[in-house]
């Protein structure tokens, strides 16, 4: 659904800009210092980049899903590191809070994610609970007006940055699966937390991922979020059905920036005295990816308006998460072989976006989970 088409336009037009004139010029120095330069994150700021889907009672711009995926579709051609600063803000580091928290936690925590003052990250994944999110560990006890938690979550994104963590913890230890799993927003300043050192990644310099370990870590019972105890493992799956659309459109926007550089390339690459762009074999290979993406961009652009028309979309947006990730690799592994030797070399992009990308068929539910998730609503349908 799109509120105000001029007003959209406006915004695309910005974060296009943004991401042309700011962004891809700070590719390099972002991967020497795996770091985003401080001056694009206040530029980041004042663009309200970090409430894009925040409400707007809580200051944020609350894009719908379709106006998010058009956004995404633009921030995606630049290094993925600059999305991965603000997306946790946007989406699963805040969404917990929007669809299921109190009034009171909303505003206490929504207004300062929006304007980027504080980051939100989520913690779902532990050491022994990958895929497997419902055998989590980590518990929660009940002691007076607070909950004390103890356990280890890994590959947590933003986890150096963040001021606010969404943490599953089993409150009911009798309960083995989802059921006795409960939602928290757990303070960085929380005596008993710490962050471990960042993860040494196969790409993505300037986007952080590191352990959050808590030792009897007291967190007030006002930070359950909903108040309500068992129900945190529906609250992490409704993030992850948005996350994952989100994701699909950032797999589009990445997969468009390295073709659109390929096909640059191939036009000016010259080889047995022609550009490279005239032989049928390049063209084949341009060809696919344009293809593809276009169908990547049709299926998000529906999942997502049927997600703002209030639909069910857990199975289309596993639809979307498989295909848009694994469509985004095989365009960026077409781009490395048009580029050839130049493609498997640190001057050009290609390499980087290569190793960059891999993360898309893994994080937020691999490829396997997002066919499971899509074969069990299959199953469950048909039955009735
Ligand atoms: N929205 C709301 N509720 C949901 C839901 C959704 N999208 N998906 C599942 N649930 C509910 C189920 O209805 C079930 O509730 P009831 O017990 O009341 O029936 C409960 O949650 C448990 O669901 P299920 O039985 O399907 O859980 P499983 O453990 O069998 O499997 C998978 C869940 C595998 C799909 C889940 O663990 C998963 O998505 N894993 C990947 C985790 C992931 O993406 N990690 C990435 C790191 S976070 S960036």
């Amino acid at each position: 659904m799109i509120r105000d088409q001029e007003t959209l336009n406006l915004l695309l037009d910005t974060v296009s800009r943004f991401v042309r004139e700011r962004l891809i010029p700070a590719e390099e120095t972002v991967i020497e210092n795996d770091e985003i330069p401080a001056d694009i994150v206040s530029e980041m700021r004042e663009l309200g980049l970090f409430g894009l889907c925040v409400p707007e009672q809580y200051g944020g711009l609350g894009l719908t899903m379709e106006e998010e995926v058009l956004i995404a579709f633009e921030l995606a051609k630049t290094s993925p590191a600059f999305r991965s600063l603000i997306g946790t803000n946007n989406g699963i580091g805040s969404q917990g809070l929007i669809v299921d928290g109190t009034e009171e936690q909303k505003n206490r925590y929504l207004p300062r994610l929006a304007s980027g003052e504080l980051i939100a990250s989520f913690a779902l994944t532990e050491p022994e609970a990958g895929s497997d999110a419902a055998a989590l560990r980590a518990s929660a006890v009940r002691d007076g007006d607070h909950y004390i938690l103890n356990g280890t979550k890994r590959f947590i994104t933003n986890a150096p940055e963040a001021g606010i963590y969404t943490v599953m913890a089993r409150t009911d230890p009798e309960v083995k699966g989802a059921g006795g799993i409960s939602a928290f927003i757990v303070e960085k300043d929380t005596p008993g937390l710490s962050v471990g050192k960042c993860d040494k990644k196969m790409g993505q310099k300037g986007a952080h991922t590191a352990d959050v370990i808590l030792e009897n870590c007291r967190v007030p019972a006002a930070n359950l979020i909903g108040g309500k105890e068992g129900v945190g493992f529906k609250t992490a799956m409704k993030v992850l059905d948005k996350g994952r659309l989100h994701i699909s459109a950032i797999c589009t926007g990445a997969a468009e920036r390295a073709l659109s550089d390929a096909l640059n390339y191939a036009i000016e690459r010259k080889q047995f005295g022609k550009p490279i762009a005239e032989f049928q074999l390049i063209q084949a290979m341009l060809s696919d990816s344009r293809a593809e993406i276009y169908a990547a961009r049709s299926m998000i652009v529906d999942a997502a308006r049927r997600r703002d028309n209030k639909e069910n979309v857990s199975t289309e947006a596993s639809c979307c998460k498989l295909f848009a990730s694994e469509m985004c690799c095989r365009v960026v592994d077409r781009a490395v072989q048009i580029f050839g030797g130049a493609g498997y070399v640190a001057d050009y992009p290609a390499e980087r976006f290569y190793r960059d990308v891999r993360l898309f068929r893994i994080f937020e539910g691999t490829t396997q989970i997002q066919q499971i998730v899509i074969a069990r609503n299959m199953i469950r349908e048909a039955q009735g």
